[in-house]
């Protein structure tokens, strides 16, 4: 037997509470592999003392005394408990020095007096303070894995397709929680079901890696914009087909520029209820308000579902640097002597315009060009957007006209992701969508 793990309060809470289902079900799983493995299940006694503290006093329906006595019977049978002492307080001081939390520091100098030098915990932000102490965090994998799929379909090498998680925060004078949207759809992408149902396939077979969230402290936007291109630089192989969780509209830029390092001659479908034209003012603030205009700089580009501009993006269209620039209205989309026969006209309108692109495209999906009844949660809704039948029908159209090279999708905004659970799993259900199309379309 080995004592190499240390398992924290909040490993013992997820597994002996039902407080998160998803986290009980990992917790659970996590001490039965430990037990499976000869490992011994090690707790100290501050564990013992903080499970108490939290299910008793701190649940807004606390643990019933039966329960919590049967739980506590378990820890002493199950469990090897360890005890600190007078030496380990007084060891314990050195740890404080690196500023950690007072009892986080009793914690580790308890494990330490007995060799143990790994905890798992879901708490990695506070146990980073203190060093030489491995932290395993069992449920950060598992919560950013699309779908959390079967081994042999998320293979890195062998999945055609590659989930790239952004997170960051510009600044700007809107609260924008972006920084949350790509976590929030892939947690809700669990839930989804492998069958596709228009085209008689479970799009999954194909193979989906997700990379590791990259999360980016800065708010200026010169390192953001540097970090992103960096990374998904390397990550970006030409093959693999990379969909982009992003937090605001931004993202685009750099991926744009990462593309332009492999790919000669495309376009670019911008999905938006806004123009984003606007000249970049300041040095870092409102990039997000720029894109369309920074990309058509290089790539013809078609905005779709435009419904909210200002006077100088009317001119900016006009102008020669415009005339890289196509528009369909949402008002064109939408109106009323299309509604008998939605499918066809307006499909039949992007046809027209997607002729101007080249045989490559990439797509920039800005959920703000869904109508707000359909996607609340985005820190710039318009009125009058599409819904989901005609998005989905848009864009099955520029696969069957176009090679899609990627796809992002920015600007989701979730603020209590389980509030808006709807709006991340129909998100998730998108991407879900966009791979069937990328293989399966004719
Ligand atoms: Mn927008």
């Amino acid at each position: 037997m080995t004592n190499k793990y240390l398992i924290d309060t909040n490993i013992l809470v997820y597994a002996f509470t039902d407080i998160d289902p998803t986290k009980q079900l990992i917790a659970k799983e996590l001490l039965k592999n430990l037990i499976n493995n000869n490992e011994n299940l090690t707790i100290s006694i501050q564990n013992v003392v903080e499970f108490t503290k939290t299910t008793k006093i701190k649940f807004s329906r606390p643990m019933t005394d039966e329960r919590l006595d049967e739980v506590l019977s378990k820890f002493r049978v199950n469990f090897n408990i360890i005890n600190y002492d007078i030496n380990t307080i007084k060891n314990m001081s050195k740890l404080l020095k690196d500023s950690a939390d007072f009892f986080d520091c009793l914690l580790v100098a308890t494990m330490q007096d007995y060799d143990i030098n790994t905890i798992i915990t879901e708490n990695e932000k506070d146990f980073k303070k203190i060093k030489n102490i491995t932290i395993i965090n069992p449920f950060k994998w598992f919560i950013m894995n699309f779908m959390n799929l079967p081994k042999e379909y998320r293979d890195k090498n062998k999945s055609k397709v590659i989930i790239f998680p952004v997170s960051f925060k510009t600044k700007t004078t809107r609260k924008n929680d972006s920084y949350l949207g790509a976590k929030a759809i892939i947690e809700a992408s669990h839930e989804l079901e492998y069958y596709e149902e228009d085209f008689l396939c479970e799009p999954h077979e194909k193979g989906i890696f997700t990379e590791e969230q990259l999360t980016i402290k800065d708010t200026d936007f010169t390192k953001i914009k540097h970090k992103i291109l960096d990374k998904f630089s390397k990550v970006y192989d030409g093959k693999k087909f990379p969909i982009i969780l992003g937090s605001d509209h931004s993202t685009t830029i750099p991926i744009i520029e990462a593309l332009d390092k492999k790919e000669k001659d495309f376009g670019i479908v911008v999905f938006d209820a806004h123009t984003d034209l606007r000249e970049p003012w300041g040095k870092d603030t409102w990039w997000h308000a720029c894109v369309s205009r920074e990309v058509s700089k290089k790539h013809k580009t078609l905005l779709v579902g435009t419904r909210s501009m200002d006077n100088s993006d009317i001119d900016f269209l006009q102008s020669r640097a415009g005339g890289n620039i196509g528009v369909i209205f949402a008002k064109d989309l939408l109106s009323s002597k299309k509604q008998h026969n939605w499918d066809l006209a307006s499909c039949f309108e992007l046809e027209e315009k997607l002729r101007q692109l080249p045989k490559k495209v990439y797509i920039s999906i800005d959920v703000d060009v869904f109508d707000p009844s359909i996607i609340r949660y985005t820190d710039t809704p318009e009125p009058g957007g599409l819904n989901w039948t005609q998005l989905n029908n848009l864009l099955k159209k520029v696969f069957e006209e176009k090679e899609v090279i990627g796809v992002d999708i920015v600007e989701f905004s979730p603020s209590k992701e389980k509030a808006c659970f709807a709006e991340s799993y129909l998100l998730s259900k998108l991407v879900y969508k966009i791979i069937a199309y990328k293989y399966y379309t004719r």
